[in-house]
């Protein structure tokens, strides 16, 4: 009988011992302690040794159970510690690694030109208006006194959709509109994507964007137009930007004029960006025709304006120092970037 027993008590421990998890811990309790259990049986035959040596026997079983319980005890530590080990290794975290580098894009250099431009007008007390990029015959041509027989209305400069429909060449319709609408005085800038039949060079695009701009109040001069866009150069190249206006003549404005601004490179000695001139041509200008604004609807007489339009992407590509405009519209990242 007492062999049985640590039989028993050596098969228990062995495979208490060799346990992988819980549930084999479980199902050694279950065979060895449990109500049919090995363990338990040999209580129940108690009654086939002699009755001097059962109180010897009880003791033994009940020694064996309880050393076979302590050994559960501790496996159960034991593999709640490994299984916790194995955890914690699984979801180790290496806080040292560098973190991802999410890429953000970037703003086109005729973006970051615009914002500047827009922020100097504001400051001024502009308005920014925007306007469709389809526009009638009027509005593009006609209602700015140019001409049936003028060169730009050609079909080899501009894209006619139908003969009355043309993508706008210029956004001065965006003006019209606002003088034919609202209330005066006006300020106001007009920034957009503009459309001309030309093919893609170094210097010239199909697809290009202009700021026009537009005052229209009481007593405006052209004293008025240089004092504002001599303010405009300053505030976009520098304080020691100086300007000068060189007569020209577009159909819109009368007088007319184009201003040029000192080398922000070179100051004004000659450069690689300025070609050498120390001068560098920046936007058109002049006073509104008496024609254009009687056409909206304004009174000449008691009303005058100023009107100028600058080239977005010529501005950009001055002060950026880009030299293809072909870069301007390939969208390459290694381009943006520098920006
Ligand atoms: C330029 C040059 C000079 C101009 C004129 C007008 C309007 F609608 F008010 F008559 N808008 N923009 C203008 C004047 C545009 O671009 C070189």
């Amino acid at each position: 009988m007492n062999e049985k027993l640590q039989k028993i008590k050596e098969d228990a421990l062995e495979k208490i011992r060799t346990a992988q998890d819980m549930n084999a811990l479980n199902d050694i309790r279950v065979s060895v302690l449990g109500k049919k259990g090995v363990l338990t049986e040999i209580m129940k035959s108690m009654k086939t040794i002699p009755p001097k040596d059962r109180p010897a026997f009880g003791k033994l079983v009940n020694s064996t159970r309880e050393e076979i319980e302590a050994n559960m005890e501790q496996m159960k530590k034991d593999l709640a510690q490994r299984a916790r080990k194995l955890q914690l290794r699984s979801e180790v975290i290496d806080v040292t690694l560098p973190a991802k580098r999410n890429s953000l894009g970037h703003l086109h250099p005729n973006s970051i030109a615009l914002e500047e431009v827009e922020r100097i007008f504001v400051g001024m007390g502009y308005e920014v208006i925007d306007g469709p990029e389809i526009e009638k015959d009027y509005y593009n041509f006609e209602a700015l006194n140019i001409p049936a027989n003028h060169p730009a209305k050609d079909e080899q400069d501009t894209f006619y959709i139908t003969k009355d429909l043309l993508l706008r060449t210029q956004t001065s319709g965006v003006q019209v509109h606002t003088m034919e609408k609202e209330k005066l005085p006006i300020r106001m800038i007009a920034p957009g994507r503009v459309f001309r039949a030309d093919e893609l060079d170094a210097t010239h695009s199909p697809v290009f964007h202009q700021i026009e701009g537009l005052v229209i109040d009481k007593n405006v001069t052209f004293a008025d137009l240089k004092g504002t866009l001599a303010e405009f150069a300053r505030q976009l190249f520098g304080e020691g930007t100086r300007v000068k206006f060189r007569p020209h003549h577009f159909p819109f404005t009368e007088p007319s004029a184009e201003m040029d601004v000192t080398c922000f490179k070179c100051g004004g000695k000659g450069c690689r960006v300025c070609k050498g001139e120390g001068w560098i041509e920046i936007l058109g200008c002049g006073m509104v025709h008496p024609h254009v604004l009687e056409m909206s609807g304004i009174d000449p007489n008691e009303y005058q304006g100023f009107a100028f339009g600058v080239g977005l992407e010529r501005i950009a590509m001055l002060k950026y120092e880009i030299d293809d405009m072909h870069n301007m519209y390939e969208n390459d990242i290694r381009f943006l970037k520098q920006f």
